[in-house]
C-alpha cells in the first residue's frame, strides 16, 4: 500500500480523498492556490504545498509543478479527483514516467475513451447498442448530409474530443447542418486542437443513466448498479439518484452486464462509469468516464462499498475487495449538488465570503463539502460547494430526508441554489420520477419561482437557505 499520496485537486473531492486516505492509514499531501490557502482541503491534509506563481485559474492543472511537488514531498501516488488533470492521458503518462502511481486507469484507456469516435468503434465491435450515426470522423459536409438523410433529422454533431455536453450542436433540418458542422468544428479546434467530429441521431427526450464499474489489475470486474442523472441544467447535473425507477429488472441487468463487458474488453483497471442515454425502453452507449465521478456518493450509500478507497487500493495492485455476488443494493439514495449561484441573476456564480454556516445532519444524511464558515468563494473555480446526500429505506423516505436536510442547510453571505433544489424535491413529476434531461426546461415554474422576487419565495429563502 502507498505511504503518502498527493491529492491534485481542491474542494469537496479533495476533502473526500483525504478522508479515504486517512482511513487507510496513508498520509495526504494537498496542493493549493493562493485563494485556497484556508480551504478545507488545505487544512485537513497532513501536508500542504502552495502552488502559487501561476495564474490561479491554471494552478491545479500545472502538471510539471504537481509532479515536482509529489517528488519533493515523497508521495508515491497522485490522486487526480475529477475535472482538472483527471482525464488527461498525458498527465497519467507523465506521472507513471516519473515513477509515481497515477490513481486511475492506465493512460491508454484514458486516451481511448477520450476519443469519442474511437470509443464508438470499440462499442460497435463489441455489439454494444449505439445511437445511429457515423462510424468514423466526418470528412466533409456532403458526407454529413448523406448520413443525416439516411438516419433522419434531428441530428447531433459532436466533437470527438468533447464530452459532458461540450462541443455539441443540434441540426433540426438539412438547412441547419452546414452551420452546425462548422460551429462544432471551430469549437473543437479552439477547445481541443482537434477538428474531428461525428454525427448521431438526436434523441429528443432521453434519460441519462450511468453504470458504476470497477476492474482491478488481476482481471476482476464488477458493476455497482446504475445512477439516474437526468436532472441537469446547461449540462450541469443537479440531482442524481439510485436506483433509477424507470428501469425494469431485466433492462437494469442488461445495462449493467453491458457496462461490465465494456470494462472487461478494454482491461479497465480502476473505478469508472459507463454513460448511457435511455429512451423508449432502449439504452445506448454515450461515453465512458475514467475518473471518480461527483455522484459516486449515492452508489456508496446503497452498496456500502467505499469507491475512493477501492480506487486507491486497486492502484496499489490489490484485488477488488468484493465479488459481484457480495454486492447488495439497499434502499434509495439521492444527491443534490449545492452551487453558489444567484437565482435572480439567472443562476450566475455568486462569489463572496461565507459568514455563517450550519451543516445538516441526522439520520440518513451525508454531506460532502469543500467549504466552511469564514471561507471566501471565488469565481476562479467551479461553483459547486457541496453535495447533500439523503439515504432512505425507499425513495419516499430519501426525498423526505433530502427536503429536511436542504431546509436545515444554512449558508449565509452568498446565494445558493438550495431554494431550487427544495422546489425540485416538492415537484409532483419528480415525485413520480416522471423525469428526463428536459425536466427543468419543461418545469420553468421551478426556476421562475426561485428567481422571482415574490414575497412568499423570499420568506422561504430567508428561512430555509
Ligand atoms: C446525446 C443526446 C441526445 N442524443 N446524444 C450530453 C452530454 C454528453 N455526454 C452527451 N450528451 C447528450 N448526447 C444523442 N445522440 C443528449 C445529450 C444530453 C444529455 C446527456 C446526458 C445528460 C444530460 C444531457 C443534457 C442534454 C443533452
Amino acid at each position: 500500500m502507498f505511504k503518502r499520496v498527493l491529492v491534485a485537486n481542491r474542494g469537496e473531492i479533495a476533502v473526500r480523498i483525504i478522508r479515504a486516505l486517512r482511513e487507510m492509514g496513508i498520509e495526504s499531501v494537498a496542493v493549493y492556490s493562493n485563494p485556497d490557502q484556508d480551504a478545507l482541503h488545505t487544512i485537513l491534509a497532513d501536508y500542504a504545498f502552495c502552488l502559487d506563481g501561476n495564474r490561479v485559474q491554471e494552478t491545479y492543472t500545472n502538471m510539471d509543478k504537481i509532479i515536482n511537488i509529489a517528488k519533493i514531498s515523497g508521495a508515491d501516488a497522485i490522486h487526480p479527483g475529477y475535472g482538472f488533470l483527471s482525464e488527461r492521458p498525458n498527465f497519467a503518462k507523465a506521472v507513471e514516467d516519473a515513477g509515481i502511481t497515477f490513481i486511475g486507469p492506465n493512460s491508454d484507456i484514458i486516451r481511448l475513451m477520450g476519443d469519442k469516435i474511437e470509443a464508438r468503434k470499440v462499442m460497435l465491435s463489441l455489439g454494444v447498442p449505439l445511437v445511429k450515426g457515423s462510424e468514423t470522423a466526418i470528412s466533409s459536409y456532403e458526407e454529413a448530409a448523406l448520413i443525416a438523410d439516411k438516419i433522419g433529422y434531428p441530428v447531433l454533431i459532436k466533437a470527438a474530443a468533447g464530452g459532458g455536453g461540450m462541443g455539441m450542436k443540434i441540426a433540426s433540418s438539412p438547412n441547419e447542418l452546414e452551420q452546425a458542422l462548422e460551429t462544432v468544428k471551430n469549437t473543437a479546434i479552439s477547445l481541443y486542437a482537434d477538428e474531428s467530429v461525428f454525427l448521431e441521431k438526436y434523441l429528443i427526450k432521453p434519460r441519462h443513466i450511468e453504470v458504476q464499474v470497477m476492474g482491478d489489475k488481476h482481471g476482476n470486474y464488477v458493476h455497482l448498479g446504475e445512477r439516474e442523472c437526468s436532472i441537469q441544467r446547461r449540462h450541469m447535473k443537479i440531482v442524481e439518484e439510485t436506483p433509477c425507477l424507470a428501469l425494469s429488472p431485466e433492462i437494469r441487468e442488461e445495462m449493467c452486464k453491458t457496462a461490465v463487458s465494456i470494462a472487461k474488453a478494454v482491461g479497465y483497471n480502476s473505478v469508472g462509469t459507463v454513460e448511457f442515454i435511455y429512451e423508449d425502453n432502449e439504452f445506448y452507449f454515450l461515453e465512458m468516464n475514467t475518473r471518480i465521478q461527483v455522484e459516486h456518493t449515492i452508489t456508496e450509500a446503497v452498496t456500502s462499498v467505499d469507491l475512493v478507497k477501492e480506487q486507491i487500493s486497486i492502484a496499489a495492485c490489490n484485488p477488488l475487495s468484493v465479488k459481484q455476488e457480495d454486492i447488495k443494493f439497499n434502499g434509495h439514495a439521492i444527491e443534490c449538488r449545492i452551487y453558489a449561484e444567484d437565482p435572480i441573476k439567472s443562476f450566475t456564480p455568486s462569489p463572496g465570503k461565507i459568514t455563517d454556516y450550519i451543516a445538516p445532519g441526522g439520520p440518513g444524511i451525508r454531506l460532502d463539502s469543500g467549504v466552511r464558515a469564514g471561507y471566501t468563494v471565488s469565481t476562479y473555480y467551479d461553483s459547486m460547494l457541496s453535495k447533500l446526500i439523503a439515504i432512505g429505506k425507499d425513495r419516499d423516505e430519501s426525498i423526505d430526508r433530502m427536503k429536511r436536510g436542504l431546509k436545515e442547510f444554512y449558508i449565509e453571505g452568498i446565494k445558493t441554489n438550495i431554494p431550487m433544489l427544495i422546489a425540485i424535491m416538492k415537484d409532483s413529476d419528480f415525485k413520480e420520477s416522471n423525469i428526463s434531461t428536459k425536466f427543468l426546461e419543461e418545469h420553468n415554474k421551478i426556476i421562475e419561482e426561485c428567481s422571482s422576487e415574490r414575497k412568499t419565495i423570499f420568506i422561504a429563502v430567508e428561512n430555509s437557505n
